[in-house]
């Protein structure tokens, strides 16, 4: 059976880097690109600061508020399960979904603090499977003649190392269960135009044409 277009579901694209890599920056070049063309499409970040849970992890974030490492590990699970539905629904109905940020952050960050492995996966299994996280990478050198790291929780070179090493287990992970086409990590050097283009290359093809089948699961 040929399947018409109309059968054909938005893309869900995740975004994955250590802090101040470049992401949201090109999250957001991808999404005016797309709102220039015409073309259906969402930004979602990640953690989402807007809702009560949102609320609580910002204030984590800047160190306003202490937590247990498990219960902030679950908060931020529980502000993406929050999210999951509104995912689900725009790709159904055809929108392309961007996000900043997904699981993948939440495994490597809690796990970097010496959470265990497996119970780091837990809370978020059976969430939306993205069709492709692209893993923006840099060299430590480069991306700290970028600019300073800011004020917030994490952004110390002893974390983020630490964090770069859990996200090679979180890729290892994502393309044994899923694929290795899941995981594609995409270099972050270079101008913002060059990173911009080299992102488009690999991304053009799934959102213009859609994706087929149903969404998977975490
Ligand atoms: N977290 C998150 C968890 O612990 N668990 C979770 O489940 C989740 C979802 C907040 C923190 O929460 C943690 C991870 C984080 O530590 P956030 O709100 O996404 O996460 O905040 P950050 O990721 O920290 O945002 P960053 O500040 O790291 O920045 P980005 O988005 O990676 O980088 P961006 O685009 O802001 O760029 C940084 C700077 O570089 C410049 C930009 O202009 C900017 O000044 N820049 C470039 N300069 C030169 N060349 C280029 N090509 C450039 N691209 C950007
Ligand atoms: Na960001």
């Amino acid at each position: 059976a040929t399947s018409s277009s109309s059968s054909r579901r938005g893309a869900f694209i995740v975004f994955e880097g250590l802090d101040r890599c470049g992401k949201s920056t090109q999250v957001d070049r991808l999404v005016q690109r797309l709102d220039r063309d015409g073309h259906k499409a969402r930004l979602q970040k990640f953690p989402d600061r807007t809702t009560a849970i949102g609320k609580m992890i910002d204030a984590y974030l800047q160190s306003k508020a202490e937590m247990d490492d498990h219960a902030i590990h679950l908060l931020f699970a529980a502000n993406r399960w929050e999210c999951a539905a509104a995912i689900r629904r725009d790709l159904e109905n055809g929108i392309t979904v961007i996000a900043d940020r997904y699981a993948f952050s939440g495994i490597a960050f809690s796990a970097a603090k010496g959470l265990p492995f497996e119970f780091c996966l837990q809370p978020d299994t059976a969430l939306p499977l993205p069709d492709i996280t692209l893993y923006l990478t840099l060299p430590p050198a480069v991306a700290s003649q970028r600019s300073a790291f800011g004020v917030e929780r994490y952004e110390t070179v002893a974390i983020q190392t630490a964090v770069r090493e859990q996200f090679g287990l979180v890729a290892n992970e994502v393309k044994k269960r899923h694929g290795d086409g899941k995981w594609v990590e995409v270099s972050a050097e270079g101008s913002i135009e060059e990173v911009e283009e080299r992102i488009w290359g690999l991304l053009e093809g799934m959102i213009s044409g859609g994706v087929d089948g149903r969404i998977g699961e975490l």
